[in-house]
Order: structure tokens, then sequence, then C-alpha cells
């Protein structure tokens, strides 16, 4: 070796040793990415620790350290690191966190919601690979407005579980098999799966997911996150990939509430392009994350419905009947009063209606006859609002598909779609049922379905007695919700101990339950009580604080520090030293 070369080595010795130095100095500056909430990287890029590039760069790694098992991302926005450092010269000059409280934050959209950017919006299909939209959905453009960076598009139950009878939850033909990180071969549950996956594992600050019958509760369940399913009309959906005008509704997957509440107050509020939101009864959307308050459950009455838990509903439900004990324990501690055994004759629900699953129909000929009519409503809404709401506001539909009908037909002919092993069984029933929403008989549907499980039981027995929510683990309050278009906030609340039982789905290909899957509690509420929801769901995770203690079995390794050195030892200028002071 030359002696200047020897020379430059050691120097270049030196300096990575002094800068490790400072950087294990400055471990306390990178927040765990698995954790780290909004304020968490507020703080570290306000106070100069890292930059929104260097939050990107992580995030990415994490993502492609994980996904070729995971699949939780389906793509990574091309342009996210040069947005970033679009946000990092805004933050150098300043910036207004009150206007922009996402400024320079990482988040992943499900890959149903529209961005006019070089990112496909697919459901997970190749029907839609290439189409491209007029502009942003209202969703994206507003959190592009709060300043968040959208990093890329989680993948999901292709079309939102609309396709078929029998899911394979957490599949699309494009992104692949999305799996959850709890155990081996998790299944993730649906259809927001991936950005369940991704919020907990931290491959981004947070997601947005949507849920239509369960499809932001059941994966938040199982994937140890706070799934947040908002009053269908409190945020648009103009240019997200509908599957029922009437259900559908965009939420939020995240680790803590208060991350929740972030999120939502940057998406909700009216849209002139989605006339749901006119039902707004606010003029001013409420302070969400004021509301996230340490006596949230001070004074609350919260209804417990036993019948309903009584419903064998879900094999991989994993709720522990002791967990849900002690959480009602905790919600007395709080001051809430619990008003226990309140009869709902709308039990023995399926946790997602859009399966189609009829549990137990002789047992309870009501719900089966309301489960019935759901699934009509949500495929006569499907026929209706994907070409009306979507494929024909595309300016660019490469497959030209306009119809479910045409969609159909593109699903079962291209081999990469993989029919006929995932199947077409729920569009093909809507087609033949050709209900429109403009039929009388939708119209009986509808009636007859909110009536059963509105007055005649969850919203009846809210307003009888007198509660601000009902509390329940989680997959029991999905149905009455979906089918009423009401706010649920699911919070993790235990993980199924190390001698329960492993049930596989998707024949053996994945499996539904075993030791150590999460579970959750859920808080369900009357239309627009979300503010209530939020200080009730925060306080109770304030006293129970059980997501860190829930660890996946598998996750990422790359963290702040390491995409911080990286960058100081490849730009050795002496402007990185200034950080770490
Ligand atoms: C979107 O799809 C097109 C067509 O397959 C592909 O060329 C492009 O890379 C995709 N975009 C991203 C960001 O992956
Ligand atoms: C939205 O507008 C359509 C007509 O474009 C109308 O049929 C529908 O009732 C409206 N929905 C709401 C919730 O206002
Ligand atoms: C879609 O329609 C256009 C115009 O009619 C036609 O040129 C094109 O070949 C069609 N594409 C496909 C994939 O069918
Ligand atoms: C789809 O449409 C094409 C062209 O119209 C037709 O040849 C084909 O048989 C159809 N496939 C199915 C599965 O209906
Ligand atoms: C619901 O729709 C189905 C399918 O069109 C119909 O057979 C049934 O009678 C309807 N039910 C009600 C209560 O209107
Ligand atoms: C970002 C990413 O890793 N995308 C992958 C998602 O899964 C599909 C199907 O396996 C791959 O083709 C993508 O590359």
């Amino acid at each position: 070796m030359k002696p200047l070369g020897a020379l430059a080595t050691a120097l270049h010795v030196l300096l990575r040793a002094s800068l490790s130095q400072a950087l294990s100095s400055a471990d306390s500056a990178f927040p765990p990415l698995l954790d780290a909430t909004l304020a968490d990287l507020r703080f570290g890029l306000d106070n100069n620790h890292f930059t929104s590039v260097d939050l990107v760069q992580a995030y990415i790694d994490r993502i492609s350290e994980v996904n070729p098992d995971l699949k939780a991302v389906t793509e990574i926005n091309p342009d996210a690191l040069s947005i970033a450092l679009e946000r990092d010269t805004e933050r150098r000059a300043g910036i207004d966190p009150a206007k922009q409280p996402l400024h320079g934050i990482p988040i992943l959209l499900k890959n149903n919601i529209a961005t006019d950017d070089e990112m496909n919006n697919t459901a997970g299909s190749y029907a839609l690979l290439g189409a491209r939209v007029p502009h942003d959905s209202t969703i994206a453009s507003k959190l592009r407005k709060a300043g968040a960076i959208i990093l890329g598009k989680a993948n999901l139950s292709q079309w939102a579980a609309s396709r078929e009878v029998v899911l394979h939850e957490g599949w699309s033909a494009h992104g692949g098999q999305a799996v959850g990180a709890y155990f081996p071969k998790q299944n993730p549950r649906g259809s927001s799966s991936g950005s369940a996956i991704a919020a907990s594992l931290g491959l981004a600050w947070a997601a947005v997911g949507t849920d239509t019958g369960g499809s932001i509760l059941m994966p938040g369940h199982a994937n140890n996150v706070v799934g947040f399913r908002p009053t269908v009309g409190l945020t648009s959906r103009y240019l997200v990939i509908p599957y029922s005008l009437r259900q559908d509704t965009v939420g939020t997957l995240t680790r803590t509430v208060k991350d929740a509440a972030y999120l939502m107050q940057a998406m909700a509020g009216p849209d002139k392009r989605d006339n749901y939101t006119d039902a707004i009864p606010f003029d001013t959307i409420p302070d969400y994350v004021a509301a996230c308050s340490n006596s949230g459950l001070k004074g609350k009455r919260l209804g417990v419905s036993r019948n309903t838990m009584a419903a064998d509903i879900d094999p991989s439900a994993n709720t522990d009947p002791e967990a849900f004990e002690k959480a009602l324990d905790v919600l007395r501690a709080a001051g809430a009063e619990i008003i226990d055994n309140i009869d709902l004759p709308c039990n023995n629900a399926p946790t997602d209606q859009t399966k189609g699953r009829r549990s137990n129909p002789a047992s309870d000929n009501s719900l089966a006859a309301a489960m019935a009519a759901i699934f009509a409503i949500v495929g006569a809404d499907f026929l209706s609002s994907l070409p009306e709401k979507y494929l024909s506001l595309l300016k660019v539909n490469p497959n030209n598909i306009t119809s479910v009908r045409d969609l159909r037909n593109f699903t079962r002919d291209d081999p990469q779609e993989g029919f006929p092993r995932f199947d077409t069984t729920a569009w093909d029933t809507f087609l033949k049922l050709g209900l429109t929403n403009t039929d009388p008989t939708y119209w009986s549907n509808v009636t007859a379905a909110t009536e059963f499980l509105g007055p005649q039981c969850f919203t009846g027995a809210l307003e009888k007695y007198k509660l601000d929510a009902m509390v329940h683990p989680t997959p029991y309050s999905v149905v009455m919700a979906a089918g009423l278009g009401l706010p649920v906030v699911s919070v993790p609340l235990g993980r199924a101990p190390d001698d329960s039982p492993i049930v596989p789905s998707d024949r053996g290909k994945l499996m539904l339950s075993a030791p150590n899957g999460p579970f959750g509690i859920a808080f369900s509420g009357p239309a627009f009580s979300e503010e209530k929801l939020f200080a009730m769901a925060y306080d109770f995770e304030q006293r129970t604080n059980v997501r860190t203690s829930i660890k996946p079995f598998i996750a990422p390794t790359t963290e702040l520090a390491h995409v911080v050195r990286k960058r100081c030892l490849r730009d050795l200028r002496g402007a990185c030293g200034k950080e770490f002071k």
C-alpha cells in the first residue's frame, strides 16, 4: 500500500471511529422506527437530528428488507426522495407546523387511493396497470397539503375483497400474497392488509386504508395496530376505487391512537366531489388530537353485549375472554360505567360481510336476511359505483375496462390474474342478480338491513341505554358498523398465548391464528362520534400500552442511525457533524 493511501485509510478509520462515537452518543436522537410516533419524528426533523431524505431512505431500506417475504408494499414512489429533499429545503426556510403537521413525514396509501404521479392505482389488478387519473384523489391531495410524503402503495385483498366469495385475504394479482409478521404464514386479514402490516413494522410513519365491511378493523386487530374506521362521509372517496358508495370509508392504520388522530385530522372534511360528505354535521372538524386525553373515559357509558360475543363468528378472532374482562376492569377504573348484558338481536354476525359467510343462518333468520340484503346492496353498488365513480373518470384506461362485466372478462382471461384458483364468484353473483341502485328492490334491501341492524339493534341500544359507545373484541364490532356506515376504533388488546392452537386457512397456505397472534378491542359509536372515540381509545391505550409488548417474529433492522451514518461517510465535508452536537 502506498504511504498516502495508508494515511487516507488511517484517517478514514479515525473519522469513522469518531463518527460512530458521535452517532452512538446521539442514538437517543434516533427513535426506533418500529414504534416511532409522529411526535418522535417531528422532534428529530425539527431539531435537525435527521432529514426527511434520511427518513424516506430508512423506510425504503426497511421495505426492501421484509417485502420479499411479506409483500406489504406494491410500489415505492419513484419521486419520494426528491419530494423529501424539497421538504427538507422548506423546513430550513421555516414552516408553520400548525398548517403542516405532517410536514416531511412519509406515509403509505392503500393501492386503491389514486395519486396523479408515477404510481399506479390498480386495486391490485393488471386490469388497471398503467391507468392514469386526471388528478390526485382528495385524500392524497389533502395529505400533500398537510406536508406528508406519499412514500408508496400498500398491498390489499384485490379489489378491496369484492372479487371472490371465499376470500384470499391479503392477496392481489399484482402485489402477491401479503403476510402478517406475528407468526409464520400469518393471514394478515383484509382488505387493508399491506397498510396494517406496514404500519405495524414501521415501514412508514403510518398508512391509509379503506373499510367497506371490516377492511380496516380486521387487519388492524390482527397486526397489532390501531385501526380507525370513520363514519362514511367524514372522509372523501373521490378517486378512491370504490366497492360500495354506501359503505366505503377511508381511514387509518397507525401505531398509536394519537397518530390516528393526526392523520384523521388531515384527511377529514367536506368535498364537493363526494356528496356523502354533505352529511358532516360540523362547520369545522373537531380537534381530534386535542380530544386524546388521559381522562377520556371518565363518565362515559359503555355497553357490552354478551350475546354478540357468544357468537362463534370467526375462528381467527384470537379473542381472549380473560383479556377482555381485564379490559373492562381498566375501563371501570378509568371512570367509565359498563352497562353489561345488553341483548343485541343482530348477533351471530360474520366478521366480514364481503366474505358472504352466513354463520348459523338457521339460528337467526333475520340476521341471515340482513346479511343477504347487504351482500345484494354492496354488489349493486359495485356495479354502478365502479364505472361511475372511477372508470369513467380515468384519463388513460389501457384495457378499456368500463364496467364490472369488462373487468370480470379481463380477470378470467388474463393469465396473470390467477383465475380460476382465484375466482370471480362475488362479481358473478352481482352480475347475475343484476340489481342496480335505482331498483326498488335495492331500496327495500337497504331499508330492511338498516332497520334491522340500526333501530332494532345497535343504534336502538345506544339510545335506549344512553350509551357513548359499545365495546367488544374487535371482530364483533364489524358488521353493525359497516352496514350502518358508523365509526369504530380498534386498539391492540393482547396476543394469543403460546399454547393456543394453530388454525390454517387458504388450504393451509396461510394460518388464520396461532401463538402470538395479536387481537384488539373496539369502541363503536354513533355517526360522527369520532371525537369521543378518540378520547376513549386514547385513555384506554395510555392505561394498557399493549402494542409495544407484542413483538413481531420478523421485522426490519435498518434504523435512522444506519442511514445517517452512511450519508455522513459519503459526505465528509463536515455538513454532517453539527447534527450530533
Ligand atoms: C406502474 O405500472 C407501469 C406499467 O406496468 C410500470 O412501468 C411502472 O413502473 C409502475 N410504476 C411504479 C412506480 O412501479
Ligand atoms: C348525491 O348525489 C346524487 C346525484 O348525483 C344523489 O342521487 C344522491 O342522493 C346524493 N347523495 C347524498 C348522500 O346526498
Ligand atoms: C381500447 O380502445 C381503443 C380505442 O377504441 C383501441 O385503440 C385499443 O386497441 C383498445 N385497447 C384494448 C387493450 O382493447
Ligand atoms: C372476453 O371478451 C372477449 C372479446 O370480447 C371474448 O373473446 C372472450 O371470450 C371473453 N371472455 C370471457 C371469459 O367471457
Ligand atoms: C333483496 O334483493 C334480493 C335480490 O334482488 C331480492 O331477492 C330480495 O327480495 C331483496 N330483499 C328485500 C328485503 O327487498
Ligand atoms: C416494492 C416491491 O417490492 N414490489 C413488489 C411487490 O410484489 C410484486 C409481486 O411479488 C413484485 O413484483 C414487486 O416488485
